[in-house]
């Protein structure tokens, strides 16, 4: 396909010329399980480290034996209009308790160089600091004098250590000083005797008993024994003579080299979600060393070689560019932190939105590969022991979105994490399922961690009771088949899990006043309606929209499962039944999809949430094509909604572009990705919801993904939600349902090439070729619309 010409050296950068000032402008490296957030600092250099298992708590026993006997009750307030009543008792008897908090490892201090240099009238020159997402580093350059000083940070997924690099060109060596720190409970100390090594072990808190609201050193609990055990190790490695020193206090001092590189290693004992700490036989100081020695014997070359290979491998599979290559290299040479204030302030800047898009990819690799846990309200990068929210797992939109983007935009394979996290769920599920409803399969509640907490969370029904948090989840699972026709993971993995959360659905549903199947007690996250006797602001009521689309999915697609894999014939047939008699969502005397089964007044009608839309997206149920009158009446909600504030967070304004997306509208998905940069980015573009939460970065590039590519309406549609704005570009790499890879360039807003690669055979629909067609390897022709059988590995040219 012709390129546009773009160069690699500019293009996938983001790149200041100063040192952060502050966490949220330090630049993000990850292999999925450590973290490290690098500020690029001079003289004194932090990297705020994290390791995806340290959590506060253990596993316990969350259930709430007492709710069972008053589901019947709240049902026969529910069922009577009660509203006000059920919701009150559900705030006192029906929740359960808090779950637990992701933990900061510590930080990582490096004193470099001698300050006196710089006073004795040598300037510091030429500062730098990237992040280069093509290649995972992150690197800091600066002159002083006649030294030229480099650094450079990545963090290996294949060799599972963070690898520092530090030269000095010139006259001047290596001099520096490193040392470990952490806000948790932790010693410092140096490896054994004349090694070069300094090592950091610490306990996490047994509890966080309150969110962040500054930090209450009275709400972290240490109960001796409880809490996970965890370590970092750095060992340095100097070239070119210096010597390098650690003492018993953990200071690390290397002098006179010509370059160090420094490995660190990080671990805990977390042995699962049901293992005491300690318990599973994980020693962190041995993993540690373990990971140190390994990567010591390769080197600083080969582990940048074997590092770069893997991280190539996955960031590779997608190329998006927009506009002219002249205008995105000019705009790539201001430092990203001034591109985003001339953005907003109105210039365009389309290499930032494609930016933006491949950040969100960046951001997935280095928070979720395999192997590790799944991407939480932060990713893995956190620096508060009491952090919003916990950095937990919220089902009721933040945990999904956080995977919106990964089967289209080619990683796949980082969406695994998910599927461990659901294959846990299942299990704690199970016994809340079993303990909170007298149901069979498995439930999951709106907040989760790392113990797989599947009970509601302490707080208030409006968003603590929300058993929708498994039924969500399972989307993904299919949609993970959906898009690689893997019958093996569907029948292994995905049906088993689904199965189980169709189970509960069954048990779940009972039939309201007209005899319809509805869920009940039942809310619409987080959202408020006014009740229609007093008036007052209520969020539990009986078969919100929600619900409704999100079961009705879920059984749908359990049925084409177990057809697929010819299973459960009779069970297929009793989901089936259930479907044909569950309550359907309703449009509203106003023309707007109604939140609830009824029409009530909103309490909050710019709300943040719109989940009365999941069925349109991420869902399909709704489709402009096939439900139009649904779908405009998804527009007059959207409308409504914007009008009265909506949109206001990052996560928010995110859906807000996949569902315009899904409109065919694209100017304003446009407008949309221009507000979520503009108002809810920070300087290291990290989504600021506020605060920090990751979900509206990788929200924001599915929802540009969404706008080139959709594939939910059976067929491909390319370029269905172009903005004027995007004129000229293209696209490579990107995913389609049915196991199709896209690749497309477009001019003056229309299609000018496409090339169709199907990997697994299979029927293929395209729409969207303004006039071009498909030519076929026998030489036919296939138009717009028609249907057309691919084989395995073929490509298919449109033109
Ligand atoms: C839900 C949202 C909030 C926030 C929190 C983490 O409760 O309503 O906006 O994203 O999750």
């Amino acid at each position: 396909m012709r390129k546009l010409n773009y160069s690699e050296q500019t293009e996938w950068k983001l790149w200041y010329d100063r040192p952060a000032s502050r966490w949220e402008e330090a630049l993000p490296v990850g292999n999925g399980r450590i973290g490290g957030m690098v500020f690029g600092g001079i003289h004194r250099e932090r990297i705020a480290l994290n390791e995806d298992t340290l959590w506060s708590g253990f596993p316990r026993d969350p259930q709430n034996y007492d709710v069972l006997r008053h589901l019947g009750p709240a049902r026969e307030l529910i069922f009577a209009g009660k509203y006000k009543e059920a919701e009150k008792l559900i705030d006192a008897k029906m929740l359960g308790r808090r779950t637990e908090s992701y933990q900061p490892l510590g930080d990582l201090w490096l004193e470099q160089g001698d300050s006196a240099t710089e006073a004795d009238g040598n300037e510091l020159r030429g500062f730098r600091r990237e992040l280069d997402l093509a290649t995972g580093i992150a690197t800091t350059t600066y002159r002083i004098g006649g030294a030229e000083y480099r650094r450079e940070v990545f963090i290996s997924a294949v060799d599972q250590v963070m690898v520092l690099r530090i030269t000095a060109l010139g006259s001047e060596p290596v001099n520096m000083a490193a040392s470990l720190d952490s806000l948790l409970r932790h010693q410092a100390f140096g490896g054994p005797a004349g090694t070069a090594r300094i090592c950091m072990r610490g306990q996490a808190p047994s509890h966080i008993a309150d969110n962040y609201r500054g930090d209450h050193p009275q709400s972290v609990l240490y109960e001796d024994g409880l809490g996970l055990t965890f370590e970092a190790q750095l060992l340095a490695l100097p070239e070119g003579g210096g010597t390098v020193q650690a003492d018993a206090s953990g200071r690390l001092t290397v002098s006179g080299a010509k370059a160090v590189t420094l490995l660190l290693a990080a671990a805990t004992d977390y042995a699962g979600y049901d293992q005491a700490p300690g318990s599973g036989g994980i020693d962190p100081a041995e993993r540690c060393q373990a990971a140190l020695d390994a990567a010591a014997a390769l080197g600083y070359e080969q582990l940048r070689q074997r590092h770069e290979a893997d991280h190539r491998r996955l960031f590779g599979r997608v190329e998006l560019r927009l506009g002219r290559a002249e205008e995105a290299a000019e705009r790539a040479a201001r430092p990203t932190d001034e591109r985003l204030e001339a953005y907003r302030r109105g210039e365009s800047d389309l290499g930032l939105e494609s930016l933006y898009f491949h950040y969100g990819r960046y951001l997935l690799m280095a928070s979720s590969r395999t192997g590790t846990e799944a991407a939480h309200l932060q990713g893995i990068w956190n620096p508060h022991v009491q952090p919003p929210w916990n950095c937990g797992y919220t089902t009721n939109i933040n945990t999904q979105m956080n995977y919106w983007h990964a089967e289209v935009a080619g990683l796949a394979d980082c969406h695994e994490p998910l599927f461990e996290l659901i294959r846990d769920l299942s299990v704690t599920g199970a016994r809340t399922a079993r303990i909170h409803y007298g149901a069979r399969g498995w439930v999951a509640h709106h907040n989760v961690d790392v113990w797989r907490q599947s009970t509601p969370s302490d707080g208030e029904a409006s968003w603590a009771f929300w058993p929708m948090g498994g039924v969500w989840l399972c989307r993904h699972l299919w949609e993970h088949y959906e898009f690689g026709l893997d019958e093996q993971f569907l029948q292994e993995t995905a049906y088993p899990l689904m199965k189980g959360a169709a189970e509960f659905c069954q048990d779940w549903l009972v039939p309201g006043p007209d005899g319809r199947l509805v869920t009940a007690p039942s809310t619409s996250p987080e959202n408020k309606f006014l009740t229609p006797d007093g008036g007052e602001p209520c969020s539990v009521s009986a078969g919100s929209t929600m619900d409704l689309f999100l079961i009705r999915e879920l059984l749908e697609h359990t049925i084409r499962a177990a057809e697929i894999l010819k299973v459960d014939e009779a069970w297929r047939q009793e989901l089936a039944d259930t479907l044909t008699r569950m309550a359907e969502p309703q449009i509203g005397p106003d023309g707007r999809l109604q939140e609830w089964s009824e029409p009530f007044a909103e309490a909050e009608p710019g709300h943040r949430h719109v989940s009365h839309l999941v069925g349109f997206y991420p869902g399909n149920a709704i489709t402009v094509r096939q439900t139009p009158e649904l779908a405009e009446a998804v527009r007059r909600t959207l409308e409504e909604r914007i009008r009265n504030g909506g949109g206001h967070t990052g996560w928010s304004c995110a859906w807000l572009i996949n569902l315009y997306a899904r409109l065919g509208d694209g100017d304003t998905a446009h407008r949309f990705v221009n507000t979520l940069l503009s108002r809810s980015t920070y300087p290291n573009l990290f989504d600021d919801h506020p605060p920090f939460q990751i979900d509206g970065n990788f929200g924001g590039a599915a929802g540009i993904a969404e706008m080139l590519l959709q594939s939910h309406m059976g067929g491909i549609d390319l370029l269905p939600a172009l903005p004027a704005a995007w004129t000229r570009g293209q696209v490579s790499g990107l995913r389609a349902r049915g196991g199709f890879t896209v690749d497309m360039t477009w001019e003056e807003g229309r299609l000018t090439s496409a090339c169709i690669t199907s990997t697994s055979g299979g029927e293929c629909t395209l729409r969207g070729l303004h006039g071009l067609s498909v030519r076929l390897p026998d030489g036919r022709t296939v138009q717009e619309g028609e249907r057309f059988q691919t084989e395995p590995g073929a490509t298919y040219l449109v033109g």
